[in-house]
């Protein structure tokens, strides 16, 4: 049975602060800039620096400016949007003095004050110690207290974000509503604080007043490492790259019919056989899959931890299982099993065959077999035990009734529950486990998948999951299935050669992520049963992390937004569209310089970002090398021109370098070369403006020490 008719079939069937010590605003502002001026030897010839982000050019202004520092500061441009957000007066402007502070005895609070510093360390090159003690001007403070959230947010996740030219305090309920606040400064500051190297800044965030929390408490990515193998550190960067958007679940979709990603106690033919196959291995010659140990997938549960990242471990049945059975087929030596595990096997194929193709529906267990429970009980049993989390997800979608009618498959199911309980989990699984005659504890979670909305008859799912007391998770395919083109049929074909197209004949976008409701978006299934959104990315046809961020960003921002955001009327055109548009605009950069890669979505109008460099000249006075690096998605390095105002008086006119968008991969970050020679020594402020057609230019100083 190939997929298609297979889906199609499924589809119809602060507390106050106390921190009283603080200096004035304006005090800060003109320290700062007074500092960063009086490092000029030479005297500065510069237009004044300005930002694709909203960050004020600290540097550029000049030393007595309180008129500057009243002003009411711009609007920071955060993803997932904060549910409100006051616009204060002025900068904080982070130096090589500001501290991280934290107040005595929390273990966890200190944890999360150590990522403050682990993500601002490399681009600014500050010490940022962090330190038990009271805050001073100029610190940044994390605290557990009252963030005012208490009662609206049922989650735990809510904070309060003061940013002030004296200094930034964090509040929240938990370390975990403290680790969401720390991702929304990462966002408030200039996009190369992504960066994993030295970046010379201005380093200012605006004065603002945040208060904030999820209206899900589950934001999910899902990936699949079955169709193809990923291993722990690639699925570690996507943790890093998912925590900054406040994702937090990771559901690990570990077996599927072409591998089985996991070495199980016991049956270690399932990582031996069941680890070697992939979509599209004709025969294993081209990706030998792979499969991590227990250490590994200990490890990487341990790093989602760290990034407030539950893992969702799921191991598909009783469907999805020919790796299963292909292991197990003939695993007549095995002392767990019975001698004939043979009868596992309730397949399309009897013996069963390898099948690399993207098909589904072909593979199932046999509920009536021994075997099939010793093996599945020992899977659920050793995963539940090194999965912290609430979930144990037993998969269950996609079985024809060509292979187990339904009240077999119900029974399966109901079985199937009954070891997740024993185990001390709550059930979760695709929406078809809600189906009719499944018996499943009251408060599992059912993972509504079909792209249907309303009331057609691919709702149904989601309806009896309701009716069984089940929680629900919106993944409807064709808002949120990250592996589907976005672009298809006559609108494109992007990306080539890479994508699926069943959920998505013509495409889905970023319009298509955002756009939706997950509290109304299947009638009678609302936020009173909906637990969250979930992005899934389904790997048949991505082969490495470079093409799972491909399909994941930017899409699962939107996704993120829509998951953590309050209710908005999303529509294509509406207000909430266009201004998630002009906020995205300004992520191009940021995942660029935190080395992500993405689509560049026509949707979007990418912001132009640079950032200057700090280089030194020759005894001879003469300088090569790049003064600016920048950061424009999906334009080529052609279409890009740079003026170099040398700081001496003299003009001279750049393009930019860097590798062009090609296929699957989002171009580089560009860089200015420049070439110069200086007549006389001294330190000299440069600046570089920067041109793209339909971008507004962006001005950025750069320095040259000449000995
Ligand atoms: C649907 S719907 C699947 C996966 C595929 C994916 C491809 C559902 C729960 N499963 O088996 O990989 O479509 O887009």
């Amino acid at each position: 049975m190939t997929r298609a008719p297979v889906r199609q079939m499924a589809a119809r069937h602060g507390a106050q602060r106390s921190r009283g010590s603080r200096a004035r605003p304006a005090a800060i502002l003109v320290t700062g800039a007074a500092c960063l001026l009086t490092t000029s030897a030479t005297p500065v010839r510069t237009a004044p620096a300005s930002h694709a982000i909203s960050q004020p050019a600290a540097a550029s202004r000049p030393a007595a400016a309180p008129a500057v520092a009243a002003r009411i500061a711009p609007q920071p441009q955060i993803i997932p949007k904060p549910v409100s957000m006051t616009a204060g007066r002025g900068w904080f402007t982070l130096t090589p003095r500001t501290r991280i502070v934290v107040a005595a005895g929390s273990a966890p609070v200190l944890a999360v004050a150590r990522d403050l510093a682990g993500y601002l360390r490399p681009a600014t090159g500050y010490p940022l110690p962090v330190v038990t003690a009271s805050p001073q001007t100029g610190d940044i403070a994390l605290v557990i207290g009252n963030p005012g959230t208490r009662g609206i947010d049922t989650h735990g996740e809510g904070y309060r974000l003061d940013s002030t030219p004296a200094g930034v305090t964090l509040e929240a309920l938990t370390p975990h509503g403290l680790y969401d606040a720390v991702q929304t400064v990462r966002q408030m500051l200039s996009p190369w604080i992504s960066s994993p190297r030295f970046r010379p800044g201005p380093w200012s965030m605006p004065a603002v007043r945040i208060t904030d929390y999820p209206r899900y408490s589950y934001r999910g990515v899902m990936l699949d490492i079955a169709r193809h193998y990923e291993s722990p550190s690639a699925v570690e960067r996507l943790i890093s790259q998912v925590a900054a958007y406040k994702i937090n679940v990771l559901h690990l979709h570990l077996s599927d019919d072409q591998g089985f990603r996991l070495v199980i106690n016991g049956f270690p033919r399932l990582s031996k056989i069941g680890g070697q196959g992939s979509v599209g291995t004709h025969g294993r010659a081209r990706d030998p899959g792979g499969y991590w140990t227990q250490a590994q997938y200990r490890a990487v549960v341990a790093d989602a931890a760290a990034h407030f990242i539950t893992v969702v471990p799921e191991v598909d049945s009783p469907g999805h299982d020919n790796a299963i059975i292909m292991s197990e087929y003939s695993d007549t030596k095995n002392p767990l099993l019975d001698g004939h595990p043979r009868d596992i096997n309730c397949g399309e194929h009897n013996p069963p065959v390898w099948d690399y193709t993207e098909d589904v529906g072909y593979s199932a267990l046999c509920p009536g077999s021994r075997n099939t429970w010793t093996i599945l009980t020992a899977i659920i049993s050793q995963l539940t035990a090194m999965s912290p989390g609430p979930y144990e997800d037993v998969g269950g979608d996609e079985v024809p009734t060509t292979l187990l009618s339904q009240p077999s498959y119900a029974s399966f199911i109901s079985k199937e529950a009954g070891v997740v309980r024993a185990h001390g989990k709550t059930l979760m699984g695709w929406a078809d486990i809600a189906g009719p005659g499944t018996r499943v504890p009251a408060g599992s979670v059912a993972e509504y998948w079909q792209p249907a909305a309303g009331t057609s008859s691919g709702t149904v799912t989601a309806r009896e999951a309701v009716k069984k007391g089940m929680k629900i998770v919106m993944a409807p395919a064709d808002h949120t299935y990250l592996d589907q083109k976005y672009l298809g049929g006559s609108r494109g074909d992007a990306p080539p050669g890479l994508g699926q197209t069943w959920a998505c004949p013509v495409g889905c976008d970023l319009n298509a992520a955002y756009n939706w409701n997950p509290g109304s978006f299947v009638t009678g299934v609302t936020d009173r049963s909906v637990i969250g959104v979930e992005g899934a990315v389904w790997s048949e046809t991505l082969v490495n992390l470079s093409t799972v961020d491909y399909m994941t960003f930017p899409r699962l921002l939107a996704l993120a937004e829509v998951g953590w955001s309050p209710s908005a009327r999303r529509a294509q055109g509406s207000a909430a569209y266009l201004d998630f548009l002009r906020r995205i605009a300004a992520q191009g950069a940021r995942l660029m310089a935190a080395g992500a890669n993405f689509y560049p979505s026509t949707e979007v109008r990418w912001r132009l970002a640079a950032t200057g460099s700090e280089l030194t000249a020759s005894q001879h006075g003469k300088v090569a090398g790049p003064v600016a690096t920048v950061a424009i998605p999906g334009i080529a390095p052609d279409m890009v021109s740079a003026a170099i105002h040398w700081g001496d008086g003299t003009t001279t006119r750049s393009g930019v370098t860097g590798r062009q968008p090609a296929g699957t991969l989002i171009n580089s970050l560009y860089t200015v070369p420049g070439q110069h020679t200086y007549r006389d020594p001294g330190l000299y402020h440069g600046t570089v403006t920067v041109r793209a057609s339909r971008r507004s230019p962006v001005t950025v100083k750069f320095t040259i020490r000449v000995p």
